[in-house]
């Protein structure tokens, strides 16, 4: 079963670290898609059946943050 699941992104400039966050949510165990990643608002949107801890993790560690 996939759910969708919005983060909330800070710290994204240009387009350039919407694709950076893009990559890094993709690469995470369990999501299916990246939905969306929007610089403005910063939110990112991915359907899956991830955790939402691994999903915001994995924007910490390419440089942004992310909340639910
Ligand atoms: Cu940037």
């Amino acid at each position: 079963m996939s759910e969708t699941i919005q983060l909330k992104v800070e710290g994204m400039t240009c387009m350039h670290c919407v694709a950076a966050v893009r990559k890094a949510l993709a690469a995470v165990d369990g999501v299916e898609e990246v939905v969306d990643v929007s610089l403005e608002p910063g939110s990112a949107t991915v359907r899956g059946n991830a955790r939402a801890e691994a999903l915001i993790a994995a924007v910490k560690e390419a440089g942004y943050t992310a909340s639910i």
